[in-house]
């Protein structure tokens, strides 16, 4: 049981080399100037931003081979390998890590960095699987593949972590699909990852689905790692995303099965870092994308409704 206030770190991760839409880069920005930290505060956690990561720029990187199957892979493992040992020591020093990205491909980092302290499971909120690999991907976009490395899936040449999973594909529950690749949807089918979709969100409530996918990311291992890609919210609620899927997760939804995971965390202390990725405000209005994240995050951290 937790009874002492938690404090959460901000690590800011302006990576836009997994995805082929510009703009995700700011979404660190975007995500703090729609007050995450106030927003943190009502949830009763103190706060501390540690600014951002050193992300190359993709001006700055050579051009991809048309023919890449994992563009800008070597930049975005120098990247991740810095947030993870950032994620590391924050949770070292007893605090909760949030990593800001950026693209979904971020999430490597502090999975990465959470599962060298303990054994994790992970939830991966998201209209995508996320679990194409360099030989399935359509696009050799990176965002599209890191639940596929970090479950040791596929051959992912210069990642040699990939050899052996970060996290037990038996532990790992992706929540909210709707839209797969075949190859991915395949492999994730001869997989032990778990995917509940849209549909059973629709046939079985939010609720259910949300419990049962915290029974089995919790089975057999000291916590969990959250990770937030907004495009899991339907497009009218979070816009500012670059690959948007209809028919995604409503606010209250949403709210709902983070407020799932804050009781459970109350109770058991289970949630050890997360992770809000692909907020792009380029492509969003009134930077509403970036307030629902925020807001978002203050459910995960146990913020009461009244
Ligand atoms: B995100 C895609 F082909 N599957 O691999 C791919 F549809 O992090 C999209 O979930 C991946 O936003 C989306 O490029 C990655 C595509
Ligand atoms: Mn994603
Ligand atoms: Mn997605
Ligand atoms: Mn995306």
């Amino acid at each position: 049981n937790r009874s002492t206030t938690r404090t959460v770190r901000l690590l800011g991760t302006p990576l836009d080399l997994g995805a082929d839409r510009r703009g995700v880069d700011i979404g660190p920005r975007a995500i703090r100037y729609a007050d995450i930290a106030g927003e943190l505060e009502t949830a009763g956690v103190d706060c501390t931003d540690f600014g951002d990561l050193r992300v190359p720029r993709l001006e700055q990187c050579d051009t991809p081979d048309v023919a890449d199957d994992a563009k800008y892979l070597d930049e975005i493992a120098g990247v991740t390998a810095e947030l993870a040992d950032e994620v590391a020591d924050t949770i070292a020093d007893g605090d909760v890590p949030i990593a800001l990205g950026g693209d979904h491909a971020t999430a490597m980092g502090p999975i990465r960095g959470a599962a060298r302290a303990a054994d994790i499971g992970v939830l991966w909120f998201d209209a995508h699987g996320d679990y194409n690999t360099p030989d399935t991907s359509p696009s050799g976009n990176v965002h599209g593949m890191p639940l596929a490395a970090l479950t040791g899936y596929g051959e992912f040449d210069g990642l040699d972590w990939t050899a052996t999973p970060t996290v037990d594909p038996s532990n790992t529950v992706i929540v909210g699909a709707r839209r797969l690749d075949d190859a991915e949807r395949l492999a994730l089918e001869e997989s032990d990852v778990t995917v509940f979709t849209m549909h059973d969100i629709d046939q079985r409530g939010i609720t259910a689905v949300v419990e049962d996918a915290l029974d089995i990311a919790t089975d057999d291992v000291d916590g969990i790692h959250v990770s937030l890609d907004l495009d899991w919210l339907d497009p009218t609620v979070a816009p500012g995303v670059g690959t948007p899927v209809r028919g995604g997760v409503d606010y209250r939804e949403a709210h709902a099965a983070l407020e799932c995971i804050a009781n459970r965390d109350r109770d058991t202390g289970l949630l050890r870092s997360a992770d809000i990725v692909e907020v792009n405000p380029i492509l969003d209005r009134d930077n509403r994308t970036a307030e629902v994240a925020a807001e978002l995050a203050a459910s995960l951290l146990g913020k009461q409704i009244a």
